[in-house]
């Protein structure tokens, strides 16, 4: 292919207001300047993105007067040529493009060279399709502004959690021998991957912030400025988890109080000295009161005293704080049945709504518990019309099968964006947070996968496509996945991996934890089963399984109330038995094991179904990858065969761990007499 690059003059960006539509907020755009985004680096790279590919797979990039199959320009442009001047558009927005193909010609036209980058890169996607039939021109913008992986890195390995916490792909990409690599090679490499599935925000360490981890923010900034210069030619900000109490443990002060003039004076200093340093660092990501991380409460400050000082320290730069909502008592009375920690994050923070700063982003956990594989959307996120809200997702499969278990996540999140609160018809979550963001723990480690799992790739490009456009369909988006990622093999390896994968995530949940109730994990590290293993702990995650029963009242009528924490129709829907969804019943509900689901099943037959339904699922899982020997590369079989057996084998350890607790709580047999020991 002929392609001609027009990305001169790039625009000045600085001093900009940050575009992107804001549901709750009017349309308003984040007000701040934005420090120059690095347009010149960014064009650098579609054009020699655009060198490379010709090299590797033929053509060349051309001059303007000479004949062309593909032109990628910027809109303001010299010289843009008649196909690019025919879609031209008013306004394409930051980070959007114009694609079309008429004339034999395709054209990518961009207003900003971060659109250009994608713009380049859905071509790639596309492939032979971007050269095939005309293309009527159509404008594609990102849904969200924010699309942000969080990494919980360490720099030190912590003697516990590892260098990466939750971490199953390895060790860090940034972090080696207790300080930033020294080859940062394979960070460029992320942020190219990153950006061709349309990321564009990175936070590189850990939101338990340990002692040597909160020195990036003073004293060892310069390798936070080392690794946002990898990020920065693919459109990526660098973001720093910041601990509440760095004015104390790093600046000497005596206090941490956020209304204190010395502290706020500390932290405008400090946030100065970064964007000397890095002029587009994205901001900070904070975990506070939460977990034994410190934060406002010892002061007796809200969440949004603490938000909004550090707002006010990055508001003159243009940048944000993310300040999550994951805040809840991690000790509590396992004995008292009143207290629920599901309704923790809407108790602190609905009534604070409308009291955050504009540039003060609440990151909200798309569960009201923890990253369980099915948990009710949190009712916080719809609790917070005033406030520019991030929706948190956790790509690393900390509770969904650690990336031994294939368990493709993209039906859940795909689920969880589209989710309407207030009915059908009604904004999504994905309209909701398009005022803040979608944030994601990352799974990528130095693995040669880098993701330890070579199948969990798919959820990390999910959740990149999915940012960008949640309305993508997500079995769409897998197989988008297999054809880039195994081009030109069998139809047979796509078509398996597509059977595989796409269900997967349901296969997972029917050998887990049953109908909505969560957790049965081990303690600490959350692998494998344990059927009580949380039950008489004080972290508040309980089934309350007796003989009589099973399950969380949550309703209004009897039990904790959480189901008043949702709008209508939702509240209703969630409070009554019958109308409840089956896959969450134990969520809100303790029912009897002879209670009859909406699926016509009693509670305990679905639990012995599901159970063996899916081990037998994993199993053949397992028996289609074996198909593949010899019709994929060796060593990513083996790795994906190794991973498979131990997924089945862990399926048959929950299956049984599941149905006989059940069995032996219950006193029922299975109605079709199988094997429970
Ligand atoms: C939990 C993890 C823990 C994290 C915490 C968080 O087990 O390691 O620190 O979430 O999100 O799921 O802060």
């Amino acid at each position: 292919r002929r392609v001609l690059v027009l990305t001169d003059p790039v625009g000045d960006l600085g001093g900009e207001a940050l575009p992107g539509p804001v549901a709750d907020l009017g349309g308003e755009a984040l007000p701040g300047p934005v420090a120059d985004l690095g347009g010149e680096a960014l064009a650098a790279t579609v054009r020699a993105e655009a060198a490379e590919a010709c090299e590797r797979h033929g053509g060349a990039v051309v001059a303007p007067g000479e004949p062309f199959d593909l032109v990628l320009a910027l809109s303001s442009a010299d010289a843009l040529p008649p196909e690019a001047q025919a879609v031209r558009e008013p306004e394409i927005g930051a980070e959007g493009f114009v694609l079309a193909r008429h004339d034999d010609v395709t054209v990518v036209l961009a207003d900003d060279p971060a659109g250009l980058l994608y713009g380049w890169f859905e071509v790639v996607r596309l492939g032979e399709a971007a050269f095939g039939e005309a293309r009527p021109a159509r404008a594609h913008r990102p849904a969200l502004r924010r699309r942000m992986l969080d990494h919980w890195d360490n720099i030190d390995v912590h003697p516990v959690m590892g260098q990466v916490e939750r971490g199953y792909s390895g060790g860090s990409i940034f972090w080696r021998d207790g300080a930033a690599r020294g080859d940062l090679a394979r960070v460029r490499a992320y942020a190219r991957l990153l950006a061709a599935t349309g990321v564009n925000a990175v936070a590189i360490n850990n939101v338990n912030v340990h002692a040597t981890e909160a020195r990036l923010l003073t004293d060892r900034l310069g390798e936070v400025a080392a690794i946002a210069a990898e990020l920065r030619p693919y459109g990526i900000r660098v973001h720093l988890s910041v601990n509440f109490a760095s004015p104390i443990v790093l600046g000497g002060l005596d206090s941490a109080d956020p209304l204190d003039e010395g502290v706020r004076e500390w932290w405008a200093r400090t946030t100065a000295h970064v964007y000397e340093t890095i002029p587009d660092f994205g901001g900070y990501v904070v975990k506070a009161d939460s977990e034994g991380q410190p934060g406002p409460f010892a002061y007796g400050r809200s969440h949004a005293d603490g938000a909004n000082m550090l707002a006010d320290a990055l508001a003159p730069h243009g940048g944000v704080v993310f300040w999550r909502a994951f805040v809840y008592n991690h000790r509590q009375d396992w004995r008292d049945r009143s207290t629920d920690r599901a309704r923790a994050a809407h108790d602190h923070f609905a009534p604070l709504d409308g009291q955050f700063r504009d540039n003060a982003i609440v990151q909200v956990k798309y569960g009201p518990m923890d990253f369980q594989t099915r948990e009710p959307v949190s009712p916080v996120i719809a609790a917070m019309p005033g406030t520019r809200l991030a929706v948190e997702l956790q790509v690393t499969q900390e509770y969904t099968g650690q990336q031994r278990h294939v368990c493709y996540l993209g039906p859940m999140w795909s689920e969880v964006l589209g989710f309407r609160f207030w009915g059908p018809g009604e904004r999504t979550v994905a309209d909701v947070a398009a005022g803040g963001g979608l944030t994601a723990v990352s799974n990528v480690g130095d693995d040669p996968y880098w993701t330890g799992h070579p199948l969990a790739q798919a959820n990390l490009y999910a959740f990149g496509r999915l940012a960008w456009a949640p309305d993508l369909d997500p079995a769409a988006i897998l197989d988008e996945w297999i054809g880039l990622t195994f081009p030109g093999g069998p139809g047979l390896v796509r078509a398996t991996l597509h059977e595989m994968m796409d269900g997967s995530w349901e296969t997972y949940e029917r050998y887990t934890a049953p109908l909505g109730v969560g957790f049965m994990v081990r303690p600490g590290h959350h692998y494998g089963p344990d059927v009580d293993g949380y039950e008489y702990t004080p972290w508040g995650t309980y089934h309350f399984a007796d003989r009589d029963g099973v399950g969380v009242d949550r309703t209004r009528a009897t039990g904790t109330g959480y189901t008043g924490q949702y709008p209508a129709p939702w509240s209703e829907v969630y409070e009554s038995l019958a109308e409840c969804p089956d896959e969450l019943l134990l969520f809100f509900h303790h029912v009897p094991y002879e209670h009859v689901l909406q699926s016509g099943s009693t509670v305990v037959q679905h639990i012995y179904d599901t159970h063996f339904a899916g081990a037998e699922e994993a199993a053949a899982m397992r028996l289609a990858w074996e198909k593949l020997a010899g019709s994929v590369d060796e060593a990513l079989y083996a790795r994906v065969k190794e991973r498979l057996d131990e997924q089945v084998r862990c399926a048959e350890e929950w299956r049984d761990q599941v149905n006989t607790y059940f069995l032996r709580k219950s006193g029922v047999p299975d109605a079709h007499g199988r094997p429970i020991h």
